[in-house]
């Protein structure tokens, strides 16, 4: 037992010692990370950014509603962010059909070598195709947390990126997404089937052809349906495969700030989202996206492709929490 006490009482001095020369060091990087301010992600913020987008309505490719939001993320963006760029390309969707989409990058520090991908995709389902009503598989999902949800989160980062600029040696691009939800209606999707990756396809252009020519960033963060209730965010497959050490990085982050009830130790189903084409082209790149394995679709929240994925079901509280994680991230970087 004394022996015990003598221990802990060494390991609190050792302890103490450390903090005492920490404080003394002089290098420049301690001093950063010890100074850091992480400033106050506004969930109110970023669910006004999710409404801004639904408020269009679904954001259907070659649609005006997916016309007038481009062009509102393009301008808001602006007034935040160093530099904006729409990289427009034309892609082929499952039925053959080219179809116009708009991929929207948005850049902090463009001159910074080192540099972070925080990306979402901004267009939504054409396709209601799990409804519960079978009538309602051709109509248009508003695609509020699938889509929305983390194109409003990182609407309100570049809000705060603005506010507090970010350390001048790290640069941010924010990269929205096109074209990412365009697949097969799950009745049509065997019909259709020929091989090829028929979602994501905005990503696909972009990591074939990114907006920068090569474009070298260190990593990516993917969000994903961030704005449902009760989300479960385990470490999904192909991210822990690609990147391990970065999603234990931000799960990390996650635990530290209070967020183990939802940002689970465990090992989510592989996803095909965005994410691949990134860790394909050479960007280690996570994916944050709500799994729901007892769901009845069995993979994701209740809403997932259907018309209830709207404005009346976005939680502020998991805005806030994935919004909170990712500039605590970002600025303890
Ligand atoms: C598929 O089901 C092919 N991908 C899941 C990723 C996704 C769909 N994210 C949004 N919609
Ligand atoms: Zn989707």
């Amino acid at each position: 037992m004394k022996k015990y006490i003598i221990t802990i009482l060494a390991a609190l001095v050792l302890v103490s010692c450390g903090e005492k020369q920490n404080q003394n060091t002089t290098t420049k990087k301690d001093e950063t990370k010890k100074n850091v301010v992480v400033p106050t992600f506004s969930a109110d913020s970023a669910y006004q950014f999710v409404k801004a987008q639904t408020d269009f309505g679904p954001r259907v490719p070659e649609t005006p509603a997916h016309q007038q939001c481009a062009e509102w993320l393009t301008a808001r963006l602006s007034e935040f962010a160093d530099t904006v760029m729409v990289q427009d390309f034309r892609a082929r969707i499952f039925n053959g059909q080219n179809v116009d989409g708009q991929n929207i990058v948005a850049s902090f520090n463009p001159d910074a070598k080192k540099r972070i991908v925080l990306c979402a995709h901004w267009d939504s389902r054409p396709f209601a195709d799990h409804d519960a009503d079978e009538a309602n598989w051709n109509t248009p999902i508003d695609g509020a947390n699938d889509g929305a949800s983390g194109v409003g989160i990182l609407m309100e980062c570049a809000r705060l990126f603005k506010l507090q600029p970010l350390n001048e040696k790290l640069g941010v691009d924010i990269i929205l997404f096109d074209l990412e939800d365009y697949g097969p209606r799950q009745d049509e999707a065997e019909k259709y089937y020929d091989g090829e990756n028929q979602w994501a396809l905005g990503s696909q252009y972009w990591a074939k052809q990114p907006h920068v020519y090569g474009y070298k960033a260190y990593y990516g963060i993917l969000l994903d349906m961030v704005g449902g209730s009760n989300p479960n965010f385990p470490k999904e497959y192909y991210s822990q495969g690609f990147a391990a050490w970065l999603s234990n990085k931000v799960w990390s982050k996650a635990y530290s700030l209070g967020y183990s009830h939802c940002f689970s130790n465990e090992l989510g189903d592989p996803i095909s989202d965005d994410h691949i084409p990134m860790n394909q082209a050479g960007l280690p790149t996570i994916d944050i996206i709500d799994l729901q394995p007892n769901s009845s679709n069995g993979s994701f929240p209740e809403t997932w492709h259907t018309l209830n994925d709207n404005i009346s079901n976005i939680d502020k509280e998991t805005l806030g929490m994935v919004g909170n994680l990712v500039v605590n991230v970002v600025y303890n970087e």
